[in-house]
C-alpha cells in the first residue's frame, strides 16, 4: 500500500502549543529556539533514514530565519481523506501530531525528540514558507502569526526534483531569544552526519560576512565519530572496532576504540537521540563487552585461571565509543527523558555485542592483546589504589589522630577556617612554615623530585609516602571511601615555583586530586597560590609582579624611572616575609581557585605526558610549551 495523505492522522488543534510552549520543546530559551531546528531536520532525516533523501541544507538567514532545504519525497500534496480541501501538506503543518510516524504504514523507523511534528515549528513561529517539489510541480503555501494559512497550497510551476524546504521564522512574542548560535546547530547537525552514514549536511550562516559554511558527509559514520572525538588522544592502535547488527525491527550500531588516557565516553544514541541517562541499550552493551574482553582472556590464556575476571571498569579504561540503536517504539525515561527504556534492546545490543566483538577479537589477535593489556595494567592500577588506601586507613588507626610528621598541622579544628598549603622543596617549606598564621595556616613540604621520578602512574603515585601523608592530612580518604565531610582544611592550597618543575609537580597533584578526591575539585576547594614572578625597586618603593604582563605594565606605568628588576626563580629565593607577604597573607595574597575543566585539563595533559609513548609526549610538551594554559594554571 502506498503511504498517501490518508495515513496521516489527526489528533489536535495548535492553540496548546502556544499555551504551553514548554510541553512541546521543553523551554522557551535558547533550547526550545534550537529545538525547533531540531524539528525540521529530523523530519528530513527521517526521509533520509527511509531511503529517500541524501542531502540536507540548513541555512541561518540574514532576517533571523532558518531554511532546511531536503531531497526527499516530498510532503505529500493531494487533499488529506479526513479533511475536506486541506491538503495533506497543510495538515501537517497545523494539525498536532500528523506527521507521516502516527498511525497507518509511515516510517519503520523515526527520530525527533517527542515526536511532535513540524506543526510544532508553524505553531511557534511568526512566518513560516513551505515550498514542495512533488508531482511534476513546484508547490507553495505560507503562514502566519502561529500557524494560520495565508491562502492554500499552489502549484507555481513545473518541478522534476523531488523535496521540501522549510523556511521558519521563530515567535518572538514566545521565546526570550531569537538568535540561533551556530555553534550548537552545527555540532548537533555534525552529530547527525555522524550518526547517518552517508548523509550529507551543510550549514551556512548567512548572518555573518563572510557567509560561513560547512558541509558534513562521513562514509565512515560512527566510526568516523570515534575518529573525531579521539583526534586529540592518543589510540592504543588505529583500528576502530566497528560492527552492526540488523533485525527485521532494529538496528544496532556500535564503533570503538581505545585511547591512552582514563576516561571512559561511551556515547549511546537512540533514533539519532542521545541517550544522556543511558538505559536498556547501554545495559547490554556493558555487559557484553566485559564478558566478551573476559572470555577472550581465559580463552586465549592471557589471564591466568587463578586469576580475577577483568572488571567493566578496567575495560572500559581510555575507551570511546559510540552506540547507536534505532528502534521502532522507543521509550524514553528518567529525569530528562533520554533513558532508553525498552528491555528488548537490552538482550539485542548484548547478543549483538557478545557474538560480533567475539568475532572481531579473534580476528584481530594483535588488537585484541593489546585491549586486554590495557585492561590489566587498570585492574593492577585498581588494586593498587586499594592497598594504598587500605594502608593510610591502618596507619591513621594505628596512629589514631595523630598527623604525619612532615605536617606542620594549624591550631584550629574549624576546617572551613583551615588552610593547608602543599609546598615543593624543604627550603621553601621552612619559609612557609615561618611564614604562616599557625592558627589556621598548615603547612605540608612534598619533595618534588620524589613525584618526578620517571612516568609516575597513579598506582606508583599512591604508593608514594608524601602522597600518603597528603591524603592522611587532608582526612577525607579517597576514591570509594571519599567523605568530603571528614575534611581537614577547607582551602587546600598548591603552592610551588613558576617554572617548569613547578608545573609539573601542580599537574601530576591536581590529576591525583582530581581522580581521586574529585569531589574537592567540584566543590571549589583546591587552590593554585601565586607567588609573584618579579620584585620591582623604585627608588624605596618595592612592589611585586605576578608575571611578564605585570611587569611590562608596570614598566609602562613608571616611564622615565630607574626600576630595578629581580626575578625570583622559584620560592626559595625568597625570604619568608616576602613569601608571607606576598603569597600567604590573606589580606594581601591572590590565590587561583581550581576549577574542573583546569583540573580534567591536568589529567589530559597527565595522561600524555606520563603515557607510553615517548613520540607523542615529545610532541605534545613541544606544542604545547607555549600554551600556559596547560602547564601554567
Ligand atoms: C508525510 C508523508 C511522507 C513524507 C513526509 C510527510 C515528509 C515530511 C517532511 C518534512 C520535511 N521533509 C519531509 N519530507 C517528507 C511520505 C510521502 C510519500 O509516501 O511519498
Amino acid at each position: 500500500m502506498a503511504y498517501g495523505a490518508k495515513d496521516i492522522t489527526v489528533l489536535k488543534g495548535l492553540e496548546p502549543v502556544r499555551e504551553r510552549p514548554g510541553m512541546y520543546i521543553g523551554s522557551t530559551g535558547l533550547s526550545g529556539l534550537h529545538h525547533l531546528v531540531y524539528e525540521v531536520v529530523d523530519n528530513s532525516v527521517d526521509e533520509a533514514m527511509a531511503g529517500h533523501a541524501t542531502r540536507i541544507d540548513v541555512a541561518l538567514l540574514a532576517d533571523g530565519g532558518c531554511r532546511v532545504i531536503d531531497d526527499g519525497r516530498g510532503i505529500p500534496v493531494e487533499n488529506h481523506s479526513e479533511y475536506k480541501n486541506k491538503s495533506a501538506a497543510e495538515v501537517v503543518l497545523t494539525v498536532l501530531h500528523a506527521g507521516g510516524k502516527f498511525g497507518g504504514e509511515g516510517y519503520k523507523i523515526s527520530g525527533g525528540l517527542h515526536g511532535v511534528g513540524i506543526s510544532v515549528v508553524n505553531a511557534l513561529s511568526s512566518r513560516l514558507d513551505l515550498e514542495i517539489h512533488r508531482e511534476d510541480g513546484r508547490w507553495e503555501m505560507s503562514f502566519e502569526k502561529g500557524g494560520k494559512p495565508t491562502g492554500k497550497l499552489e502549484k507555481k510551476a513545473p518541478s522534476k526534483k523531488t523535496g521540501t524546504t522549510i523556511t521558519f521564522w521563530p515567535d518572538p512574542t514566545i521565546f526570550e531569544e531569537i538568535e540561533f548560535r551556530a555553534q550548537t546547530l552545527l555540532e548537533r547537525l555534525r552529530e547527525m552526519a555522524f550518526l547517518n552514514k552517508g548523509l550529507e549536511i551543510r550549514f551556512r550562516d548567512e548572518r555573518v560576512t563572510p557567509v560561513s559554511e560547512q558541509v558534513f558527509k562521513y562514509a565512515g559514520g560512527i566510526t568516523d565519530f570515534v575518529r573525531h572525538l579521539n583526534a586529540s588522544k592518543e589510540a592504543i592502535f588505529k583500528r576502530v572496532v566497528a560492527f552492526e547488527y540488523v533485525t527485521d525491527t532494529a538496528e544496532v550500531d556500535i564503533a570503538m576504540q581505545w585511547n591512552t588516557g582514563y576516561h571512559e565516553g561511551i556515547h549511546s544514541f537512540a533514533n539519532n537521540i542521545a541517550t544522556t541517562e543511558g538505559g536498556m541499550h547501554e545495559e547490554g552493551f556493558k555487559k557484553a563487552l566485559t564478558n566478551a574482553v573476559n572470555k577472550y582472556s581465559r580463552g586465549k590464556n592471557l589471564l591466568k585461571e587463578k586469576e580475577d575476571n577483568l572488571l567493566g571498569e578496567d575495560i572500559r579504561e581510555g575507551l570511546t565509543a559510540i552506540l547507536s540503536v534505532k528502534l521502532q517504539n522507543p521509550q524514553f525515561e528518567g529525569q530528562t527523558k533520554t533513558k532508553l527504556g525498552n528491555t528488548e534492546m537490552r538482550s539485542m545490543v548484548e547478543k549483538a555485542t557478545n557474538e560480533k566483538l567475539g568475532e572481531w577479537l579473534e580476528e584481530h589477535p594483535n588488537e585484541a592483546k593489546q585491549i586486554v593489556a590495557k585492561a590489566t595494567t587498570a585492574a593492577r592500577a585498581r588494586l593498587a589504589a586499594r592497598q594504598a588506601r587500605d594502608l593510610t586507613r591502618r596507619k591513621s588507626l594505628l596512629e589514631s589522630s595523630a598527623m604525619p610528621g612532615k605536617l606542620a598541622d594549624c591550631s584550629s579544628k574549624d576546617p572551613t577556617q583551615c588552610e593547608l598549603f602543599i609546598v615543593e622543596g624543604d627550603s621553601a617549606g621552612g619559609s612557609a612554615k615561618r611564614a604562616r598564621n599557625p592558627e589556621y595556616q598548615a603547612i605540608l613540604p612534598i619533595r618534588g623530585k620524589i613525584l618526578n621520578v620517571e612516568r609516575a602512574r597513579m598506582d606508583k603515585m599512591l604508593k608514594n609516602e608524601e602522597v600518603q601523608t597528603l591524603i592522611t592530612a587532608a582526612g577525607t580518604s579517597i576514591a570509594e571511601e571519599f567523605d568530603i565531610g571528614k575534611l581537614r582544611y577547607h582551602k587546600i592550597i598548591l603552592m610551588s615555583d613558576a617554572d617548569v618543575d613547578g608545573s609539573h609537580i601542580r599537574t601530576l597533584l591536581l590529576t591525583f586530586l582530581y581522580r581521586q578526591m574529585g569531589e574537592l575539585v567540584r566543590q571549589g576547594h583546591v587552590y593554585v597560590a601565586q607567588p609573584p614572578l618579579f620584585r620591582a625597586d623604585v627608588g624605596k618603593e618595592r612592589t611585586y609582579l605576578k608575571d611578564e604582563g605585570a611587569l611590562a605594565r608596570f614598566e609602562a606605568e613608571h616611564p622615565n624611572r630607574k626600576i630595578e628588576v629581580s626575578r625570583f626563580k622559584g620560592l626559595g629565593e625568597m625570604d619568608w616575609q616576602e613569601l608571607g607577604a606576598t603569597t600567604m597573607n590573606r589580606e594581601t595574597r591572590s590565590l587561583l581557585k581550581v576549577s574542573v575543566e583546569d583540573a580534567a585539563i591536568a589529567d589530559d595533559v597527565f595522561s600524555t605526558l606520563m603515557g607510553d609513548n615517548v613520540e607523542s609526549r615529545k610532541g605534545f610538551i613541544q606544542e604545547n610549551a607555549k600554551d600556559v594554559r596547560f602547564l601554567d594554571i
